[in-house]
């Protein structure tokens, strides 16, 4: 992509309105637009990274064996009516009328209709288990939406639904999530944390919420310092192993680790001081078991292996995407910028041209631009006529991990600068070696 041809709207200026780092850096970036209180839309740089982080939650939601589909938006009242949760959910529901006078509403969640699709369709226990999800928009209104995308009123999730015959089962469904969930927050550069969670408006009596640790963080967390160590369960590890998933259950809640409204101050005390973690953190996914919850006042029933109906057990399983970029921010910037994790960065490589015009810069530029791109990575060609100092600042900024600089001395003698934004290091390397070296990363 040419930055001359793109659309990528930096602020010089610190926007006001932003509290707290991730905020201030999206909108600096131009990776996001409030369109009203709590909705935003989101720019083309910032597109591209929430594109990655909801491909690596795709990757694997499929290799846990969930299976992907995409419900609307807007849900028909009778619905929630059945489950009985349409008067219960209160002044966050959006409720809107259609031109028939019909009572419909912005899903805030989506446990009945997922239920309903089911109990359409599936009616032997021969199908099951089964976990489908989707990547939809929600909307909450929120009372207080804040820190941008972090607490906003449209957002969104990655919500799955398990279906299974018994509560066994139901629970090894949970424990495969769980893992999943593990692996996801990993490869987006995160280290979160399992927490035993309040269920509120979902409802059951198991559920985690995945916390990482930030000092603007809205949830205060007590947890033993052990988790910073855990091994994360590897990309081949076996999803349909009962014993497996228990195994890697019981060692990530081998440990203390409660949000406040489960906070067991004793249980916490017993721990040595020095183990103690006590600090904020930012939820980025929360998962339920909640067994017939909403398949006894909807009907979803099997039949069983004895010939009999059985209602479904049930559990739901969300993360927030438009939640986690900011969260990612918050764990990785510095005074300059954001500093992207490699598997979520907008571009793989930015190309500074320091010249354009000058005949050595803009060959070079170019073979590094499209030789790069040729090998599959994405990269953004700074070919602006802008100050070498706004260009560096702009790089930094958007936080891009690999920077090659092309000036007219070096560019005459066939060489490049490279910079790696994270350490800092920069190095004078031939065309042909910086473009090997970020060939194979
Ligand atoms: C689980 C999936 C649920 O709604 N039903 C379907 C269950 N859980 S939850 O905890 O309420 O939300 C799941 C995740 O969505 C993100 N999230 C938000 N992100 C941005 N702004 C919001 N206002 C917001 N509310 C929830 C969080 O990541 C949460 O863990």
């Amino acid at each position: 992509m040419r930055l001359s041809r793109y659309f990528m709207p930096i602020l010089k200026e610190n926007p006001k309105e932003a509290e707290i780092v991730s905020h201030r850096l999206m909108l600096r970036a131009g990776m996001i637009r409030q369109q009203s209180q709590g909705i935003y839309s989101w720019l083309p740089l910032g597109k591209r990274v929430l594109d990655k982080v909801n491909n690596i939650i795709r990757e694997e939601q499929n290799r846990s064996g969930a299976v992907e589909l995409l419900m609307p938006t807007l849900q028909s009242a009778e619905l929630w009516q059945e489950s009985g949760r349409y008067d219960a959910y209160g002044k966050e529901m959006l409720r809107i009328k259609d031109r028939q006078e019909r009572p419909m509403l912005y899903g805030p969640t989506n446990e009945e209709m997922i239920t309903d699709i089911f109990r359409s369709y599936v009616k032997s226990y021969k199908n099951l288990p089964l976990n489908l999800y989707h990547i939809q928009l929600k909307f909450r209104d929120e009372i207080r939406p804040r820190f941008g995308t972090m607490r906003s009123r449209e957002f969104l999730m990655k919500d799955a639904y398990s279906f299974d015959l018994t509560k066994e089962a139901a629970e090894h469904a949970y424990r495969k999530m769980f893992t999943a969930y593990l692996r996801t927050f990993s490869r987006l550069g995160l280290r979160a944390i399992p927490m035993r969670a309040d269920t509120g408006p979902i409802g059951g009596n198991l559920s985690h919420e995945f916390i990482i640790l930030a000092e603007t963080g809205e949830s205060e967390v007590f947890s033993h310092k052990d988790f910073v160590n855990f091994d994360i369960p590897a990309e081949d590890i076996s999803f349909d192993d009962v014993a497996t998933m228990q195994a890697v259950f019981d060692k990530w809640t081998s440990v203390y680790a409660a949000t406040s409204e489960m906070h067991d101050e004793e249980a916490f005390n017993a721990i040595p001081e020095g183990d103690r973690l006590s600090a904020r953190g930012i939820e980025v996914g929360h998962i339920f078991y909640f067994g017939t919850k909403y398949s006894e006042p909807m009907g979803a029933k099997v039949q069983g292996p004895d010939g009999k109906e059985h209602l479904v057990h049930m559990g739901s399983y969300g993360i927030g995407p438009t939640r986690l970029v900011p969260a990612i921010i918050e764990a990785s910037h510095d005074e300059n910028g954001i500093i992207w994790p490699a598997s979520v960065a907008p571009f793989d490589v930015v190309v500074i041209n320091m010249k354009p015009g000058d005949d050595a810069c803009d060959r070079i530029s170019q073979i590094v631009y499209g030789g790069l791109q040729t090998v599959g990575k994405d990269v953004l060609y700074d070919d602006t006529d802008e100050r070498a100092g706004t260009k560096f600042a702009t790089a930094d900024l958007i936080g891009v991990p690999f920077q090659v600089i092309v000036g007219p001395r070096s560019a005459a003698a066939g060489e490049v600068e490279l910079k790696n934004r994270k350490t800092g290091e920069r190095e004078t390397l031939t065309v042909e070696a910086a473009m090997n070296k970020l060939a194979g990363r």
